[in-house]
């Protein structure tokens, strides 16, 4: 026993001095800062480490008794992991993509599997669960059965319960407080930094759902307003209207009915309507259109209470989106309350939009991350999509984005790129679930097109996407 506490002592020492496990401020991708942070990524550089590590894992994994056939690391730090173990270990390996192929076979998961196989998923570190229940849905939409995760670092903030309540029990090499006291009695850490990470810890917990709104470095953290509430306390009264519809009607999705038919945009959107807070065209894409079309859809907007979304992602000069947004064949301003812009010509063109959208009470959404494979709004140019909004209160409500990225109750979240089937199509759109995309992206309200428009019962499938996105936000009232 006292050996393996000695193993155990030695390698967190050294993943500590390897600079695997760092403390000081660190920014992580939800927005929080934390006063710890993990790059497990840096073990491929340390074979004896490597070698440590998959020996650890492994003999954590027998301890446990649990069965499977196959061994899949989550992408990409536990892919090595996972190699290591199952070559030194003769065992069976997955590999799951992370983005579909767009050419060949198409398939999420590559080498042999058959139904019903069970397969235990490795990974480097969990927080809220969130990477180990992608991969596990990954497995799953093959028909691959997972019921055990092994971690080599648990940072014991709620990850292992959100996993168990989706049948996969986490099984953990060592603890984040493991590493903590190990490094204090040990001299490498004094008390301070101890107790300040265990109160971002203890700050910190997911259980579940990712509120990318909780702030980190122990300051208290805000409670995740209802839908309700928004509908009462937001300050731009468009908003308001969103949120009391989604409050009374139960639904965060938005549907996009890209349609070429007039007639079958205003089917589907009257079938759909009931169970939507938002409906969202592309209306360049008919090629029927006149101006009657958005007549009545504004009628129906009305009879089944929901809001109008034109996807016209402006992106020009301030003088041009003025025009297209007011006249044109369109007249997008009459009719649709909300519009959005690609940041890319700079704030003038929120001020031009505003000049004609404010003054009919309209918003505005910030493109500020896309769905797409390859796209290029990330990084600084999401930080600058995010500063325009936020200059900007009065005409922008938010962002399309695959993250949240604002803690200001104020601005709405949509996410597109959402499929109960993931996956992606041959052109690059990329999906996640329903689930996905409200409890780990941080989504107010889920864009979903062909998931419905191309489904064989459309009406049935607006009702399970209906369900499914809701309950993953009541979820995340819960936690
Ligand atoms: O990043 C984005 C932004 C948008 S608005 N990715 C997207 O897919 N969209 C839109 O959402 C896209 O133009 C389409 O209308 C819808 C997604 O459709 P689906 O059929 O792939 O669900």
């Amino acid at each position: 026993m006292a050996s393996q506490d000695n193993r155990l002592d030695n390698f967190i020492v050294k993943l500590f001095e390897i600079e695997a496990i760092k403390f000081g401020t660190f920014k992580l991708k939800s927005g929080i800062e934390s006063p710890v942070y993990f790059d497990l990524r840096v073990i491929v550089s340390f074979p004896d480490v490597m070698n440590q590590v998959s020996a650890l894992m492994w003999e954590t994994i027998e301890k446990t008794g649990c069965k499977f056939k196959s061994i899949c690391g989550v992408p990409y730090t536990a892919l090595p992991i996972a190699t290591c173990i199952c070559v030194q270990n003769n065992f069976p390996m997955l590999i799951r993509r992370k983005e579909a192929k767009d050419y060949g076979t198409r398939r999420m998961i590559e080498g042999r599997y058959e139904d019903g196989d069970v397969c235990l998923i490795v990974e480097d570190v969990v927080t809220s669960g969130s990477s180990v229940r992608e991969t596990a849905e990954s497995l799953q939409n093959e028909k691959i059965k997972v019921t055990d995760a092994i971690v080599l670092l648990d940072r014991e903030q709620g990850g292992k319960v959100a996993l168990e309540r989706k049948g996969i029990k986490l099984y953990s090499v060592i603890t984040l407080s493991q590493v903590l006291s190990t490094l204090e009695r040990l001299n490498r850490l004094d008390s301070d930094t101890v107790n300040r990470t265990n109160r971002f810890i203890q700050d910190n917990r997911f259980d579940g759902p990712v509120d990318a709104s909780k702030a980190g470095n122990g300051s208290t953290v805000p409670k995740v307003m209802s839908h309700k509430e928004r509908g009462v306390k937001c300050s731009h009264p468009l908003v308001r209207s969103l949120y009391s519809i989604m409050a009374q009607k139960e639904t965060n999705l938005c549907v996009s009915v890209d349609c070429s038919s007039s007639q079958e945009l205003l089917q589907m959107a009257d079938k759909v309507g009931p169970h939507v807070c938002l409906v969202k065209t592309h209306i360049d894409m008919l090629e029927d259109f006149t101006t009657d079309i958005t007549d009545q859809l504004q009628r129906l907007a009305d009879k089944h209470n929901f809001l109008i979304f034109e996807d016209r992602k402006f992106g020009d000069i301030g003088k041009t989106v003025c025009t297209q947004y007011q006249g044109g064949m369109y007249k997008i301003s009459s009719w649709a309350h909300i519009t959005n812009a690609h940041p890319v010509p700079g704030p003038g063109i929120v001020s031009a939009l505003a000049e004609v959208g404010k003054p009919l009470g309209r918003g505005c959404l910030m493109v500020a991350e896309m769905s797409s494979a390859g796209n290029l709004a990330t990084g600084e140019y999401t930080k600058a999509a995010v500063k325009m909004a936020e200059g900007n209160k009065d005409f922008v409500i938010g962002y399309i984005s695959q993250s949240r990225l604002s803690t200001d109750p104020d601005f709405v979240h949509m996410t597109p790129g959402v499929k109960i089937q993931m996956g992606g199509d041959s052109l690059g759109q990329r999906y996640v679930s329903p689930q996905t995309a409200v409890t780990e992206r941080g989504a107010d309200v889920i864009i979903v097109g062909r998931g419905i428009t191309g489904a064989s019962d459309p009406l049935g499938a607006a009702k399970e996407y209906k369900q499914a996105g809701y309950s993953a936000y009541l979820n995340t009232l819960n936690h």
